[in-house]
């Protein structure tokens, strides 16, 4: 199975500053306990990190014929971003919504979420365990298929 990570605008910048938030592991930190992960579950991940919209719908796009699921942290274009959640449509390729922070329990703009509609399932709140869970949710879906 092969996995695309696709985390949105200001994702660069975790561990740099809000820990309240988002923690103390950085973009790297991240990265690489996923791909510890992924190694673990025999699952095979790339990742896209972006701060523009439309190199998300790109790699949305991208994922299309191959990749078997995508994992996505859309930032702030979660609460705004229609061609993100056309994107996800298109493809068709099975989605997982994750969200670091409990987004419901924070400013009421940060409840909306476009791409929910699009996704087999949203984790919120799970810090950076919710992508490993994420990949595990996809896993539990293709074993399935
Ligand atoms: O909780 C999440 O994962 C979010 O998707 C993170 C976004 C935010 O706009 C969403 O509402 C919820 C923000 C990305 C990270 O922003 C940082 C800001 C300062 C320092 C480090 C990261």
């Amino acid at each position: 199975m092969k996995i695309l990570i696709i985390n949105g605008p200001n994702l660069n910048m975790l561990g740099i500053r809000e820990p309240d938030h988002y923690g103390r592991a950085t973009y790297a930190d991240l990265v690489a306990r996923i791909r510890a992960h992924a190694k673990e579950k025999g699952v095979r991940v790339a990742f896209v990190q972006s701060n523009h919209e439309g190199d998300l719908v790109d790699a949305i796009q991208h994922a299309y014929r191959r990749y078997d699921g995508i994992v996505i942290n859309p930032g702030a274009y979660t609460h705004t971003s229609v061609a993100i959640l056309d994107a996800v449509k298109a493809v068709s390729v099975p989605t997982v919504e994750v969200h670091i922070s409990d987004v419901e329990a924070r400013e009421e703009f940060r409840h909306v979420s476009y791409i929910r509609a699009a996704c087999l399932a949203t984790i919120a709140g799970h810090g950076t365990d919710g992508y490993l869970e994420a990949i595990d949710l996809l896993l539990a879906k293709g074993a399935e298929a």
